[in-house]
């Protein structure tokens, strides 16, 4: 139980401070993606009031133009990721290619040594009808040794993550995250404006009870697909089936509900993507290493997610994520049955 209040920068600095040969600069970026959640947070908040105040692309009251909420998000988070002088680049979902960027601290090449992938706003065909959204983001140490980050920095397999984490503009604003040692989740408090710690070292039950994937793509599925969700769907009450469907259709939103209640999310390859929807480095990558820090399992059917070699900014993979158990029985299901 948590029993005193601690704020997101003080959980952040009070694991820092077990790291004796920490500068500080991992902490100072995760607090600047903290801030810029809290900023996204807030103008996903007036999503609603958006047709009332003025449309998009027109210009409101102060004379500003009103942006989709998406290209808000995007900018805000590249506004930090310029100015904070703790990433060489980075990489948002929004943005064809990889952004380098200049040290802004010249005398100190240290002081941009990590690379930041972001997905600003994932889910965001829901904004419309005010269903949760969410920002995802991943931390890696840079492979090349000074000045403007390269291709080689933003490729990196999931593995060599240093930190990785989501937020969740939902009934409360949520922001989990992990940087190795656990995974904890924080409440936005909008009264004082401070992300407070209400989750510490969250664990994922080991065996699901939701099952969250697109069943409108049945069809398209192999066979070892259709046959595990017949499988979930089963009456077998000593197995704890059937499962329950939960599908909120973003992927944050989904991924956060299972981690706390036990489920697995599926977004499969099928007979027209052979790669799946869901992207690699923005979406896959992040929540493998979140749900494998909270005792779970994430695969692309065969293969570890973390494992995998990128090749692209953009590529795309099967998901399967959550409660270990499930993850691993999707896993047998394909290798049986699509050979
Ligand atoms: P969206 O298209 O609304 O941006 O990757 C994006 C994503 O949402 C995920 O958040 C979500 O899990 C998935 O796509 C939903 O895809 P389907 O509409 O095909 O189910």
């Amino acid at each position: 139980m948590v029993t005193k209040f601690k704020t997101i920068y003080r959980h952040i600095i009070e694991e820092e401070r077990k790291i004796p040969e920490a500068t500080g600069q991992l902490s100072d970026l995760l607090q600047d993606i903290a801030l810029s959640c809290k900023i996204i947070s807030l103008e996903v908040n007036r999503a609603g009031l958006v047709d009332i105040l003025g449309l998009t692309g027109d210009v409101n009251v102060q004379g500003e133009e009103v942006k989709k909420l998406d290209e808000y998000a995007n900018e805000i988070l590249t506004h930090s990721m310029k100015v904070g002088g703790h990433t060489c680049a980075f990489c948002s979902e929004e943005e064809e290619s990889f952004i380098p960027v200049e040290p802004v601290y010249a005398h100190n090449v240290l002081e941009n040594k990590y690379i930041c992938h972001f997905d600003p706003l994932d889910g965001s065909s829901n904004i419309d009808a005010n269903i949760s959204i969410g920002t995802i983001f991943s931390i890696y140490r840079r492979v090349s040794s000074k000045g403007p980050g390269i291709i080689d920095d933003c490729l990196q397999p999931g593995y060599k993550q240093v930190a990785a984490g989501y937020v969740v503009y939902g009934s409360s604003t949520i922001m989990v995250y992990t940087a190795g040692k656990g995974v904890h989740g924080f409440t936005l408090d909008p009264s004082v404006g401070e992300f407070i710690l209400s989750y510490e070292n969250m664990k994922i039950p080991e065996r699901a009870k939701i099952y969250s994937i697109n069943e409108g793509n049945y069809s398209k599925w192999s066979d070892g697909m259709q046959k595990y969700v017949d499988y979930v769907k089963e009456n077998d009450k000593q197995d704890g089936r059937p499962y329950s469907s939960r599908y909120v259709g973003s992927l944050v939103a989904d991924f956060h509900r299972n981690l706390l209640y036990g489920g697995i999310f599926a977004y499969p390859a099928d007979n027209k993507n052979k790669n799946g929807k869901l992207r690699l480095m923005y979406e896959a990558n992040p929540l493998s290493y979140i749900v494998e820090q909270a005792g779970g399992k994430a695969s692309d059917g065969k293969t570890r997610i973390l494992e995998i070699v990128p090749e692209a900014l953009h590529q795309r993979t099967p998901l399967f994520i959550g409660s270990s158990y499930d993850v691993t029985m999707i896993e047998k299901f394909l290798n049986e049955y699509d050979k």
